[in-house]
């Protein structure tokens, strides 16, 4: 996959943003199981829809980094806190080294980037006293580093037509929002979207596809439950190009009989899709959940091997301490990050852009 924005169709960075605004080894298969069981076994009853947010955009719109910084309020507001308490009048030394290391790794923020932020702090400043402002600021240049290379829009390159966008994640990471949300900003956009809802395995997943898919005006291809999702997949492709879709965005089931059953699910849905284009699908899209923290990591090697995952979407930023997260699944994976979540609605979907996360997480 390549990114050069010459060949593509469409540029997730710009439609993604709201038009006002200024531009380790792999894990043991027990650790993969626990990954992916973030609940029990489902049980038999039904549990009830989310209701999808309100498309309208609130009638003030905050700008986008506002947002970005309201949302990511817990995250720096821990670090800043515990930064002061370590630095506020001691000299950076061996213990307030170690110290920082400790929070940074609390944060989730990955112990090879702990480590590298001690060592550029560490430089020049030993043993005299150093202002939380400046460990913040050393901390933001070294998360925007790491993030600069996986920060990329989604590109719809090439002439596929539709582009098939599988849509894939452990079960209420916010598959199913996202791609609202993503159907949404395509249609603003202009484009033909269908929706496929390859969730069959609970009737209140496709009942609320079938909600975004009115409120966006999305054709949504549906079967009922437990129909088989891979024949759902290849039905939804031959539709979208009936209907002369450019985009396809197939949901899919988070939470199966078990992991394994998920993953031979999801193999099926790309063999069957390839028979109608070989290429297809032309994205994997990784949805992450924020809150749950180092899981994450787990659920990346997972879904990275078994499905093919080309990027990630980083949900549920809002109301957790845990954004680091986000930083630690980069410097190790290097996978795009394609667009973050900071919230349930509609317009709380952006491009993913490493500086201002930085600051949102280290300067706010
Ligand atoms: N705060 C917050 N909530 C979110 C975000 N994205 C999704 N949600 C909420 O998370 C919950 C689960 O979202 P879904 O989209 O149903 O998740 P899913 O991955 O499709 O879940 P399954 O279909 O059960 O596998 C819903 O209540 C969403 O509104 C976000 O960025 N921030
Ligand atoms: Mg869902």
């Amino acid at each position: 996959m390549s990114d050069t924005p010459a060949k593509s169709r469409s540029l997730f960075g710009r439609f993604l943003r709201p038009a006002a605004e200024p531009a380790p080894p792999p894990p043991e298969p027990a650790e993969a199981a626990a990954a992916l069981q973030q609940e029990p076994a489902p049980p038999p009853v039904e549990p009830p829809v989310t209701p999808p947010p309100q498309v309208e955009a609130p009638a003030k719109k905050q700008g986008w980094f506002q947002r970005l910084k309201a949302g990511l309020t817990k995250t720096s507001a821990k670090l800043s806190e515990d930064i002061a308490g370590i630095f506020t009048k001691r000299k950076l030394d061996a213990d307030t080294l170690q110290e920082l290391e400790d929070l940074l790794i609390q944060a989730d923020l990955g112990v090879e980037t702990a480590m590298r932020i001690t060592e550029a702090l560490s430089k020049g400043r030993y043993n005299k006293e150093i202002a939380p402002a400046e460990v913040r600021a050393v901390l933001a240049a070294e998360v925007e580093r790491v993030l600069t290379p996986v920060a990329k829009p989604l590109l719809l390159e090439g002439d596929h037509r539709p582009h098939v966008i599988l849509v894939v994640g452990v079960n209420g990471t916010g598959k199913t929002t996202t791609i609202g949300k993503l159907a949404q900003r395509f249609v603003q956009e202009g484009k033909k979207v269908t929706l496929a809802a390859g969730d069959t395995f609970r009737a209140a997943a496709i009942d609320q596809l079938e909600i975004w898919g009115e409120r966006t005006g999305a054709e949504v291809v549906a079967r009922g439950v437990g129909a088989d999702s891979a024949g759902l997949a290849f039905d939804a492709l031959k539709r979208a190009r009936e209907n002369s879709s450019e985009v396809l965005l197939i949901d899919t089931a988070g939470r199966l009989q078990n992991k394994q059953a998920l993953m031979e699910e999801l193999e099926k849905v790309i063999r069957v899709l390839r028979k109608i284009d070989p290429e297809a699908p032309h994205q994997v899209l990784l949805v992450l959940d924020a809150t749950t923290g180092q899981n994450a990591l787990n659920q990346v090697e997972v879904f990275k091997d078994k499905a093919g995952v080309t990027g990630l979407v980083m949900t549920k930023l809002d109301g957790t301490a845990k954004g680091g997260i986000l930083v630690a699944i980069s410097a190790k994976f290097g996978l795009p990050v394609h667009a973050i979540g900071v919230g349930e609605g509609v317009e709380d979907l952006a491009a993913f852009d490493a500086g201002e996360f930085a600051r949102a997480v280290a300067l706010s």
